[in-house]
């Protein structure tokens, strides 16, 4: 085919992406990611200013200094002492205990870059997937010759996918696309890029390049290999689903992709017989929202256990609430869950479509029947001080919750309250859309008032957490991992 363009997508760069550990890396040193730098493209197209001050990363040197493949981190390091006592090799866990030089010989549960990975393997036209590169492999990449070099990235990655694209030009790119939740980002982008894609990237690609939609959306196979306490083991993913139409006022999958596209029932039984034939010890779902309502989610959990395979899924709490025991016996061992806030007024206020009695009756049924779990918290809403935050900690911490992600609300470019709130966003630098920086004005906290309230939420992240944690883990999973 001698027309065919080459084609390249690509993830935004690994420093700090943490997302795809080699097993044997032995982390030698471990520099904070710190210092800012300048971002200022200007050309005759005009000047677009930011920083990298993305502190939550930090990199690590392995054999190879100049591979800078990183460990998602969140800056804080807890307490490594407790960890060492009980687990010697351990000097952290999670990202929250990332700090720490050798958190490889740990935890790590690698991340591909699912939605590049869909498009590759969907669409009838040769495509090289770039995963996070170090900036010299992108570099290399370039300088071997693409026509077509296509950028997925999150809003808080804005400034370095301009940056990418920016080079992409310079050496003689010819089209240069962008997608990702980050293409919502009101910067300009469109000086840079020459294709905009939003939404679901399969069927506009193939357009694109074969000039038909049509396509089949397979499902790529994603091992991964896994590393949890003492053991080491391989994960399969699944995304079963694709969007969410619930339209929660903050979330941005729910805007970015109303639409809930449902991946084939045959692809998925293919996928998880070739997880089976690797001997994957769970399946860990990332659909936008795994809801057991639909008839297509019931089925593949019955695919999982008639494979007898432990699965994990992303839900709300109405969409599972009584259903957790059937859940269990069918082998789910772990959830995340979405709460936000333990408010009725936070839930109504961000039209979240469900009540704080569900939620407490779902995290009761959890415990009831030993599901480790983690849910998601936000913190920032309207009339929230400091003082109430340290109350909700508390609720909280005697609800048993095993393990919590805590962030600061934050209006995404493309989100409804992204709309509303409009007159009170006061921080524009995109690095902070993140959920770790408050970027507008609050009548009751301060930027770094809410800094220091999310800091507490992770003091709460102790190594009691951890080994909580771990141990549900291990004995979920011990028996399916080899030590
Ligand atoms: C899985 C997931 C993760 C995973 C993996 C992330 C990763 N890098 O891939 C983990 C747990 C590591 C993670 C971490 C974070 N995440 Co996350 N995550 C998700 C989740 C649940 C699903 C995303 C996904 O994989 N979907 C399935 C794939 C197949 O779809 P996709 O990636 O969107 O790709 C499709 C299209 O977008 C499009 N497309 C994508 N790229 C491109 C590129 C081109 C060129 C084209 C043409 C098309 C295209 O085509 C693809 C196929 O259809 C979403 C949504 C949600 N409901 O919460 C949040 C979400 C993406 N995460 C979000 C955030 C903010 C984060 C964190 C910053 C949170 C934090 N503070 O820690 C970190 C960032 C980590 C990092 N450096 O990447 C936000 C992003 C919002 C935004 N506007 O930036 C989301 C939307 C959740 C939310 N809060 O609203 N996340
Ligand atoms: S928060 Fe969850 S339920 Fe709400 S719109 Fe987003 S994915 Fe859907």
């Amino acid at each position: 085919m001698k027309n065919r363009k080459k084609v390249l997508l690509t993830t935004t760069f690994s420093e700090g992406e943490g997302l795809r550990l080699p097993a044997s890396t032995k982390i030698e040193q471990v520099i904070s990611r710190r210092e800012p730098v300048s971002f200022t493209p200007g050309d005759e197209r005009g000047s677009i200013e930011g920083t990298f001050d993305d502190t939550r990363f930090i990199q690590k040197c392995a054999e190879d200094p100049n591979a800078s493949r990183g460990i998602f981190s969140n800056e804080l390091t807890r307490d490594a002492e407790g960890l060492k006592k009980r687990y010697p090799s351990a000097l952290g866990y999670l990202p929250y205990f990332a700090e720490l030089p050798d958190i490889s010989d740990f935890f790590y549960v690698p991340t591909p870059a699912f939605g590049l990975r869909f498009i590759k393997e969907s669409v009838d036209y040769p495509i090289d997937v770039l995963e996070y590169p170090t900036r010299k492999e992108y570099r290399l990449a370039l300088e071997s010759g693409y026509d077509i070099v296509g950028i997925s990235f999150m809003t808080f990655k804005t400034y370095e996918a301009l940056l990418m694209a920016k080079e992409a030009k310079e050496c003689g790119v010819k089209e240069v696309w962008g997608g990702g939740y980050g293409v919502d980002t009101p910067a300009g982008l469109e000086r840079y890029f020459d294709r905009l894609i939003r939404g679901h990237g399969e069927e506009k690609v193939s357009l694109l390049l074969t000039g038909n939609a049509r396509m089949n959306k397979r499902h790529p196979v994603f091992i991964m290999e896994a590393k949890v306490g003492f053991y080491e083991f391989k994960i399969g993913y699944l995304i079963s689903s694709m969007g969410c139409n619930m339209g929660c006022t903050f979330c941005h999958a729910t805007t970015y992709m109303p639409k809930r596209v449902e991946v084939d029932i045959a692809e998925i039984e293919r996928v998880l017989d070739i997880y089976v034939e690797n001997g994957v010890a769970g399946v860990l779902l990332y659909d936008d929202n795994f809801s057991v309502r639909s008839e297509h989610a019931r089925r593949v959990v019955d695919l999982l256990h008639e494979r007898q395979i432990p699965f994990w899924f992303e839900c709300r709490a109405d969409d599972i609430l009584g259903k957790v025991h059937e859940l269990a016996e069918k082998g789910l061992f772990g959830i995340c869950m979405g709460v936000e806030s333990l408010r009725q007024q936070d839930l109504d206020s961000s039209r979240k479509r469900e009540t704080t009695k569900q939620i407490l009756s779902c995290i009761n049924e959890l415990k009831e029947n030993d599901i480790w779990f983690m849910t998601t918290y936000m913190l920032g809403w309207e009339d929230y001080t400091p003082e109430s935050i340290e109350r909700d900690l508390e609720r909280i911490s005697s609800l048993g919750i095993p393990y919590f992600q805590a962030m600061i609300i934050t209006p995404f470019p493309g989100t409804l309250i992204w709309k509303d709130w409009q007159d009170i966003i006061t921080d524009r630098n995109w690095s902070h859309y993140d959920h770790q920086h408050l970027v507008f004005n609050h009548p009751n906290l301060t930027a770094e008032e809410a800094s220091k309230a999310l800091n507490r939420c992770y003091e709460m992240l102790t190594a009691e957490t951890a080994i909580s944690t771990l141990d549900a883990w291990e004995k979920k999973f011990g028996h399916r991992i080899s030590s």
